[in-house]
């Protein structure tokens, strides 16, 4: 029998690999089988499609191409000039942006891209304007010095951490707070939703140079509409960091005011997760931010990934066919079939719900710290994340919250009925999960208990489910 393209492909792939470093292509084969067995609910992971896996692996990866496309610092540029053209382009009618830079090696990247571009257009320094056109070398020490002085120390207004927000939107373990005076708004107590009212409160006393949304950890939309109006009554840049839901974004399930793009003065994202390419990021933006955003490479990037950007260019192309409309619609079906499970065996959920990809779970509900029920699920063969809830007792490390996602299950083609499946896997692991202690007896926050056999039955339970949705059905590496 004759093998497909994808399996021949793989398979030739790991043979020359092996050929090399056997213990890298075995390792790679048993990413692929543990990927096959694991129920996967991280939020921000998917399986990206074997055309694009299959984009990254090869010469693109040897050229060097710093600049952009007509500003390269390298010759032999003409193949990567058509790769960057095309994923911009893809990107652009996907998303009804007027600009796209496609360079980004990551979301982190993506957004300090972002942050120069909205400095340098921003900030009110003759230094740096002399820069900007060139004059570099009549600075003086004194206009560096003056330069250096006014860009550091910028206001910007993000979404808490805890709340749900990014680390990169001005926090301290992110060089964002360390550059950036920051503040950040939160949710409502009592609903866990943004209250507007309070951002605008808060926008208005702070006069932020920027003012992020976005999230990594909020079930619930947002409306860009109303962002915006309170960005430009403060007269604030407003960017949105759309790395989450870029997919949903894409499947035109979020339109109109929760649509980002025609919104924002610039959006960030990632490409590798509800947006399902490969692993990295893009910045779309209007005209007037095009040119300092184009200067991403050598400014704040290392050389592009010409490579990556072929999966890119393969991925987007792949988010316009009609079939990823129907995806990212049964991503949130899926979540919301997953929430209302949860909900009908008595788990506690952050905002009561979800209308996005993401369901958080509070499992204080089940007396549990988020280190201990994910170590326990991940003995039970179901892969999440803990995560800060709203105001979380137990910290950013410990915490007391679980975020499952459906975009992974989805591409899988797994629907409501396995998601009813999923809850009941996940109370059942969780409601019998207790909390350990330590050695001297006190109550430890990471150690659990939880029955060996109980962890056994529902990694099979969750096996069986899986075997119905073969993960790569046309990848088969013998
Ligand atoms: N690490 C990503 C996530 O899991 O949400 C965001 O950077």
């Amino acid at each position: 029998m004759s093998l497909n393209a994808e399996s021949t492909a793989f398979r030739s792939a790991l043979e020359v690999i092996r050929a090399v470093e056997p213990r890298v292509a075995d390792a790679i084969g048993a990413e692929l089988a543990d990927q096959r067995e694991s129920l996967k609910l991280i939020a921000s992971e998917n399986y990206a499609s074997p055309a694009t896996l299959l984009a990254m692996g090869n010469w693109f990866s040897d050229k060097y191409a710093e600049g952009t496309i007509g500003r390269r610092f390298y010759a032999g540029c003409q193949n990567v000039d058509t790769v960057e053209a095309l994923a911009a382009e893809h990107a652009k009618e996907l998303f009804g942006a007027a600009h796209a830079y496609v360079q980004p090696h990551s979301g982190i990247d993506a957004n300090l891209v972002a942050f120069w571009a909205i400095l340098a257009d921003r900030v009110e320094s003759p230094a740096l304007k002399k820069a900007q056109v060139r004059q570099v070398n009549d600075l003086t020490e004194a206009d560096w010095f003056a330069l250096r002085r006014e860009l550091g120390n910028q206001r910007m207004l993000g979404m808490s951490l805890d709340a749900g927000g990014h680390l990169t939107h001005g926090f301290r373990p992110n060089i964002s707070g360390k550059m950036f005076d920051q503040r950040s708004y939160g949710t409502d107590p009592v609903t866990g939703l943004i209250d507007y009212d309070k951002v605008a409160e808060a926008a208005r006393e702070f006069k932020p140079l920027i003012l992020v949304a976005g999230y990594s950890a909020y079930p619930r939309k947002v409306n860009f509409r109303i962002m915006r109006e309170i960005a430009d009554s403060v007269g604030a840049t407003f960017m949105v960091d759309m790395a989450h839901f870029a997919g949903l974004v894409a499947g035109k399930v979020f339109t109109g005011d929760f649509d980002p793009v025609p919104h924002a003065h610039i959006v960030t994202t990632t490409t590798h997760k509800s947006l399902r390419g490969p692993r990295g990021g893009m910045v779309l933006c209007g005209p007037e931010l095009a040119d300092q955003v184009d200067r991403g490479c050598p400014m704040v990037l290392g050389g592009p990934l010409p490579h990556v950007m072929a999966a890119k260019a393969v991925a987007l192309a792949e988010a316009r066919w009609p079939d990823f409309a129907d995806y990212a619609q049964r991503i949130v079906d899926n979540a919301q079939a997953l929430a209302e499970g949860l909900l009908r065996r008595g788990a506690k959920l952050v905002t009561g719900g979800t209308d996005n990809h993401l369901v958080l779970i509070d499992v204080s509900g089940y007396g549990l710290t988020g280190r201990q029920a994910e170590q326990a699920l991940l003995d039970s063969g179901i892969v999440t994340n803990r995560n800060a809830v709203p105001q979380d007792p137990n910290g950013a490390w410990y915490t007391s919250g679980i975020r499952i996602g459906t975009p992974a299950l989805t591409t899988r083609g797994l629907g409501g009925t396995e998601m009813d499946t999923t809850a009941e896997l996940i109370h059942t692991v969780l409601s019998q999960t207790k909390p350990g202690s330590n050695a001297d007896g006190t109550p430890s926050k990471a150690k659990y208990v939880l029955d060996p056999a109980l962890a056994e039955t529902v990694s099979k339970q969750a096996s069986d489910l899986l075997s119905g949705f073969p993960l790569y059905p046309a990848v088969d590496l013998g």
